[in-house]
Parts: structure tokens; C-alpha cells; sequence
């Protein structure tokens, strides 16, 4: 079809603030959870810590006037609540927020439309040692605190907001996302009652956004992945539709529908896995409608049926540390439910995720029929271990060609009507991973350091770089 981009779209990267800025004890932040987990990976595995990351707290009108010279028409980024408010509550913390306010004039005054994040993994420290974090459901009302605080701060530069990033993803790397005491490790019920203290706490904020922000549009970022079945066996379509259920209808339902997916809360009850619900949450989640939802989409993935009599147990979601492919650590088992595999008709990166454009535009279709919301897209991108050359280059052409195919891809889904806001791929500049330190890189900019050694953080300009400005200065035409 012979269809363009939109004139209005827009066109970005997407970065997290304990992943890029550093500056984690500087100028009045504290710790938030991440600033201690990430401590403890670089002590168990050897992955940067979030000290430092990309110094962008200290780069960022540099890095600003790099995503300009991109084009970028749009940045998505994420605001740390410790930054603003140091102990989780209680009085603001006046250099964080000032922080905010010249990034976001900064981006303003280039015509950079500021896609801001509330939460992004990163929970003052504070509120752990106060009362277990995300486990509390007093964790709310101070979420509440601090967005009140910021959305009204920023209503009239910020139209576009993300409230939590990645609930379906926090359940299956709970100890990854969300830093767990000691005596809650193991049980997998807190799992859904964090995420339905995450349900509550969306829905907050999309009231406030509604309240204060009266042209303001706001939603969640999903981790989100389509499920395909393994084989045509009815066993296995019938695990990738409870797999769905239970991983991405059960985020979907609740932004949406203001539900719980019923299918998967059966499942999660028979086995004492539900989250307690009080009285009032319901309606409460009902009201906290979304306006859009941002899709954070890496790669697909696949089920096959799990038999109770496999006598597996549950399990979640593997990791690969290495980056050498098939290294993963496992899959996500419900037995009598569905268990998560390997997909064989897919190459995948190094650390073993599936590369699928056309999963992207299955998604968009899929999603778009069912709930009839614009979407953007604040993550898609393609993690690789790049080499600096002697040129004083990076010849990252691997990343040019998955992101050539899935903007492709998502060309597609628009040319059958999904309407699309915003792509704004992972990410803008290296950072550290959320699981494998900064040695698996996905910016545009290269951020000069290693785990070890995070030297000066010199940004250098990527041959992605190079073909993303084409990409943006054409509105999507010039891919090649
Ligand atoms: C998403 C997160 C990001 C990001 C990305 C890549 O889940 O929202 O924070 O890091 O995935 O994942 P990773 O860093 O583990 O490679």
C-alpha cells in the first residue's frame, strides 16, 4: 500500500532514569531499589551499577542536542521518584526536580515532545526499608503523593504520560524489578499482589491525569510479547491462548476493561496465587481508564502444552547472563496450563530473544481490534554487544536491520488501520540493562565505558545514528 506516516507522528528513543542518568546520591536523591539491587549485581555478575550508568544527569544538554540532530520529534523517558522525593514522601527534594524542569525545557525549546514515565523500576529505598515497598498497599497512597506532585508540576509541558512501566514483566523478574526481602523471596503470590498494588497505583495516576492535565493523554508501557503455539496441535493453540490469558490479557483487561481476565484469575486461585482485592479496588481500577497504550515490544514468543502428569512445577521466566545464545536459564512453566519454549522458526539475538518484526504487527492488529485505543511504541530494539573500531566507529548494521523490519512491520499494521502515535525504539543512548549490564547495547549514541570502567562517557555517534536521522528527516519513507 502505498500509505504514509502521518505528518503528526512522532518519532523518538526511549531511555529509564536509574538506567542512564547516574548521579544516583547527588544532589540531595537517595537510593531507590535499583540503585541496591544493581549494587548487588555488580558484585555477584560483574554488570555496571547504576552509580554512574551514562552520566546523563551531567550530559544531558549534550545528549539532548545529539537526539536533535536525529530529528527526534519526541523522547520518552522516566522521572525518579528519589530524585524528587528522597525518602518517598514528604518534602520535595528542590535540585530533583529542577532537574526535570531544565530537561524538559531543553526538549521543549528543541521541539522534542516529552513522553514522561512515572515509574520505571525504580522505588525509593526509602519505602522498602519503611514497609517492604510494593508488597505494602500503603505503597499507593504515597505513589499517589508523588504523582500528584510531578503531573501537576509539569501539566502544561507534558501532554503525553506512561504511568508504570512494565507490570508483566515486573511479575516474571519480580527479584530483578523489585528489590525482595528476604522473607517474602519465593513466594510467588506477591507476585500478583505487587501487580495489583502496580493496578491501583496505574489507575491513580490516569486520574490525575485527567484531573490536571485537561488535554493530557495517559497510559501504561506493557511488556508485551504475542504467544504462538508451537505446533498446530489443539493442545498447544489451547496453551499459547492460556499463556496469553495469563501474560498479556491480564495487564490488557485491566487498562481496558477495568477486569481482571477471568480465565487467568481461575488459574491464579486454584493455585493460591491471587491477589487479595479489597473492597473498592475494583471501581477504583474501572475509573483509572487509559487513553492509549504504549507498547513495549522486543520479541515474541511461544507455548507448548504442560500436562499436569510432566510433574513439572511453576517456574518463571529464564535469564541468559552470558550473552551466548542458548544459555538461557529455563522457561516459564504452569503445568496443566501452558509452558513457554523455544520458538525453532526464529533466529534470536545473543541473549536469546526471538527476533520477529512481523510479531509487532501481529500485536498492533490484535490489540487494535480488540480495544479499539491509538498505541505508540516506547520500546523495540535490539541489544548486541557493538565494537568501537579503530576508526572511532560503530558499524552497528545488525541494528539498523532489525529496526528497518519491525518499523516496516509496524507500516504494515497502519496500513490496515491501527492508529499509531509514536515510535520511540530502545534506546536513545547506551545505558545499563535492566540484565546484563552495559556490555549489551541498544542506543543510537555509544556511551563510552565498559562494566568496569566508566570512564568519561563520551557519546559517539553510531552508524544507526546516521540512518535513523534519514529515517526521521524522510517521516519513515527513506528505510534503506
Ligand atoms: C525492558 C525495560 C527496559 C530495558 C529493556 C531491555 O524490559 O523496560 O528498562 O532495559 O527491557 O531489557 P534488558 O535491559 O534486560 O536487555
Amino acid at each position: 500500500m502505498d500509505k504514509k506516516f502521518p505528518e503528526s507522528f512522532l518519532w523518538g528513543a526511549s531511555t529509564s532514569a536509574y538506567q542512564v542518568e547516574g548521579a544516583a546520591y547527588e544532589d540531595g536523591k537517595k537510593a531507590s531499589q535499583q540503585d541496591i539491587i544493581n549494587k548487588e549485581n555488580y558484585e555477584k555478575l560483574g554488570f555496571a551499577n547504576a552509580d554512574i550508568a551514562s552520566d546523563h544527569y551531567h550530559h544531558f544538554k549534550e545528549d539532548v542536542t545529539l537526539m536533535k540532530e536525529m530529528g527526534f520529534t519526541a523522547y520518552r523517558f522516566s522521572i525518579s521518584w528519589s530524585r524528587v522525593f528522597p525518602n518517598g514522601t514528604g518534602e520535595v527534594n528542590e535540585k530533583g526536580i529542577q532537574f526535570y524542569r531544565d530537561l524538559i525545557n531543553e526538549l521543549k525549546s528543541n521541539n522534542i515532545e516529552p513522553i514522561v514515565t512515572l515509574y520505571h523500576y525504580d522505588l525509593p529505598w526509602a519505602l522498602v526499608e519503611k514497609y517492604n515497598g510494593w508488597i505494602d498497599r500503603q505503597v499507593v497512597k504515597d505513589f499517589e503523593y508523588y504523582a500528584r506532585y510531578v503531573i501537576n508540576e509539569f501539566k502544561d509541558q507534558v501532554k503525553y504520560w506512561t504511568t508504570i512501566n512494565e507490570q508483566s514483566i515486573i511479575v516474571q523478574y519480580i527479584a530483578q524489578k523489585n528489590y525482595i526481602p528476604k522473607e517474602y523471596r519465593g513466594n510467588d503470590q506477591i507476585r500478583y499482589q505487587i501487580n495489583h498494588h502496580m493496578n491501583l497505583a496505574h489507575a491513580v495516576a490516569c486520574k490525575l491525569v485527567h484531573e490536571l492535565v485537561p488535554s493530557g493523554m495517559v497510559g501504561a508501557a506493557l511488556g508485551y510479547a504475542p504467544v504462538y503455539p508451537l505446533t498446530s496441535k489443539p493442545e498447544d493453540v489451547m496453551a499459547a491462548q492460556n499463556a496469553h490469558d495469563l501474560r498479556n490479557a491480564y495487564y490488557l483487561d485491566i487498562y481496558f476493561k477495568g477486569m481482571y481476565t477471568k480465565s487467568a484469575m481461575i488459574y491464579l486461585e486454584e493455585h493460591g496465587l491471587a491477589p487479595v482485592i479489597e473492597e473498592g479496588d475494583m471501581e477504583l481500577i474501572k475509573e483509572g481508564y487509559s487513553d492509549f497504550l504504549a507498547l513495549n515490544y522486543y520479541a515474541s514468543e511461544c507455548a507448548k502444552a504442560c500436562p499436569i502428569e510432566s510433574g513439572k512445577e511453576i517456574r518463571y521466566g529464564g535469564v541468559n547472563l552470558s550473552g551466548k545464545k542458548g544459555e538461557m536459564s529455563g522457561f516459564e512453566t504452569h503445568p496443566g496450563f501452558y509452558e513457554m519454549t523455544h520458538n525453532p522458526n526464529l533466529d534470536t539475538t545473543d541473549w536469546d530473544w526471538a527476533i520477529d518484526p512481523t510479531g509487532l504487527e501481529y500485536i498492533f492488529r490484535d490489540i487494535y481490534t480488540r480495544y479499539n485505543k491509538p498505541l505508540m511504541i516506547t520500546e523495540n530494539g535490539l541489544g548486541a554487544f557493538d565494537t568501537l573500531t579503530e576508526d572511532g566507529k560503530i558499524h552497528d548494521e545488525y541494528r539498523i536491520e532489525y529496526l528497518r523490519e519491525h518499523i516496516k512491520a509496524m507500516k504494515r499494521a497502519m496500513d490496515y488501520g491501527v492508529e499509531v502515535l509514536a515510535y520511540c525504539p530502545w534506546s536513545a543512548l547506551d545505558l545499563v540493562s535492566t540484565s546484563n549490564g552495559v556490555k549489551k547495547r541498544y542506543g543510537f549514541i555509544y556511551v563510552d565505558r565498559t562494566d568496569d570502567d566508566p570512564k568519561e562517557c563520551k557519546r559517539i555517534r553510531k552508524d544507526s545514528f546516521y540512518w535513523y536521522k534519514d529515517v526521521i528527516a524522510s517521516n519513515g519513507e527513506e528505510l534503506d
